[in-house]
């Protein structure tokens, strides 16, 4: 009988905490496509002048920006499409998944590229699933492009399908690559999880800048006369950026009407960098398709419950620690989080005014892309402290830079400090062994006298304009396809399949 009373004395405690609405709170991603670190009018170094673009005008951003904190060093997991997408599900870096390129291989190389399984599995535990097992309304919009049946077998509540680059096409003046549909359906989903009283993820990918020739024609108008009629791709891109600028605004303005500003986390970020190599007056070097910063440096800005105006935090993160991340925020149990995942969560930074570390199970940030589309073939690039070794997997030579001081990877130190070289190779070795990375192997068939082969993946494949000699070292094989992409805009057939 003491004992029967003694354990309902103690069943209250044994009870979960109610939870405050403060402790779930709303989260928003929103995930722009082929943006680089200076693709906004929003900088991303408080000391960089050339980590915002001149010809951009982004007024939401930078309100954004302005009101909650700017991620300096934020990465996309891969330079690449799909594959950045299937690791913010997972929370696992791209090479562990087997899923490192998104256009087809190219044959004819020195080098065999791996076969990838284009398909997320059921067997992952997706973001989407993780926050649904506590209680949110999930919901994904725009493009998806990892097959796997879609969102909604991927614990998305709603969603616009299995969708990819081609369904925005469609879109068009007034709703260029359903930029403001989205925003609207945005809208309706926040509304309907407030009337449930659900807390809500909702996943914004928006397709732009992809089909910039879509864009407003007052917006496209508007390019044109500020860069001149010869302009061609370069308005396009600014104007297809300042229509999703306007998208961004108007679901910040829904969040602002439906009164969730202040429990509702905005995250906005590109799933990797700048087609064309960067842009002109980039200040990275590469873009899409390679390893350079500007392959996989993105813009990267928060706003959300505490966060103080315009600060900044200069600690790396990287898109798979996101799912860890939402999971501490929204109280997803540490355990309910699979043993494989690579990221950490930042949610200690944003607690602590941009300082602090991410925990992750390794220190080492790896950057695998075993596969010709940009320029350099096959390479792999280990990111710890200030220091960034690339590997370049045709020959293995590796290049080293102090990232602190050389943000643009301008002076290779490979030589003047070569143990640390060594050293940290064979930390990305062992890294790429440890997790059963995907490796190219030799082409038996390989002519090296035959004419290079056609570039398929990237209009950037000649390099573009990656800061001063940036992606200039390659040619050879790159410019060709390049050239060919970069110069013609709208051309959709010249859309690479990501
Ligand atoms: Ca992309």
């Amino acid at each position: 009988m003491r004992f029967t009373c003694l354990v309902l004395l103690c069943l209250p405690c044994l009870l979960p905490a109610p939870i405050a609405a403060a402790d779930r709170p709303n989260i928003i991603l929103m995930m722009a496509d082929d943006q680089g670190w200076n693709g906004t009018s929003v900088a991303m170094h408080p000391d960089i002048p050339g980590s915002k673009g001149e010809i951009y005008h982004t007024p939401n951003l930078e309100r954004l920006a302005a009101q909650g904190m700017r991620f300096s060093a934020g990465y996309s997991p891969a330079p690449v499409c799909s594959p950045t997408r299937i690791s913010i599900q997972t929370g696992k870096s791209p090479a562990q998944l087997h899923w490192t390129k998104a256009a087809p291989a190219e044959p004819g190389h020195k080098l065999t590229e791996p076969r990838l399984i284009k398909q997320i599995s059921s067997s992952e535990k997706t973001l989407g699933e993780l926050l649904q097992s506590v209680g949110y309304a999930t919901a994904h919009y725009g493009k998806w492009h990892i097959s796997g049946g879609g969102p909604e077998q991927h614990g998305y509540d709603q969603s616009d399908g299995d969708t990819g680059n081609e369904n925005a096409f469609q879109y068009q003046d007034p709703n260029p690559v359903d930029i403001f549909g989205m925003a609207d359906k945005a809208e309706k989903f926040m509304a309907q999880a407030q009337r449930d009283r659900k807390p809500f993820y909702i996943q914004l990918s928006w397709n732009a800048l992809h089909a910039s020739e879509n864009a407003l024609k007052a917006t496209m108008a508007k390019y044109e006369q500020k860069l001149g009629a010869s302009a061609g791709k370069r308005a396009a891109v600014a104007a297809i950026t300042e229509d999703l600028d306007t998208g961004v605004g108007k679901v910040m303005e829904s969040i602002d009407r439906l009164g969730l500003t202040d429990s509702t986390w905005v995250f906005y970020i590109s799933d990797n960098g700048a087609g064309g190599g960067g842009g002109r007056g980039a200040s990275l070097r590469g873009g899409k398709g390679g390893v350079w910063e500007g392959g996989i440096r993105v813009p990267w800005i928060v706003r959300g419950p505490g966060l103080p105006a315009n600060s900044w935090c200069h600690t790396r993160v990287v898109g798979y620690d996101l799912l860890p991340t939402f999971c501490e925020l929204a109280g997803v149990p540490a355990d309910a989080i699979p043993k494989q995942v690579e990221g950490g969560s930042f949610a200690a930074l944003l607690r602590n005014q941009g300082q602090g570390e991410v925990k992750r199970p390794r220190p080492e940030l790896v950057f695998h892309f075993p596969h010709y589309q940009a320029a350099d073939g096959p390479q792999s690039a280990l990111l710890l402290g200030d220091m960034k070794l690339i590997r370049f997997l045709e020959d293995n030579h590796v290049e080293l830079y102090d990232l602190a001081k050389d943000p643009g990877e301008q002076r290779d130190l490979s030589q003047t400090r070569s143990d640390e070289a060594a050293k940290l190779d064979r930390m990305l070795g062992q890294y790429l062994t440890d997790i059963d990375a995907q490796m190219p192997e030799l082409n038996p068939d390989f002519d090296p006298s035959a004419p290079p082969p056609q570039r398929k993946g990237g209009r950037n494949a000649a390099g573009g304009q990656g800061g001063k000699g940036g992606g200039m070292k390659q040619g050879g094989g790159g410019a060709k396809g390049g050239a060919q992409g970069g110069a013609k805009g709208g051309n959709r057939g010249n859309q690479p399949a990501e």
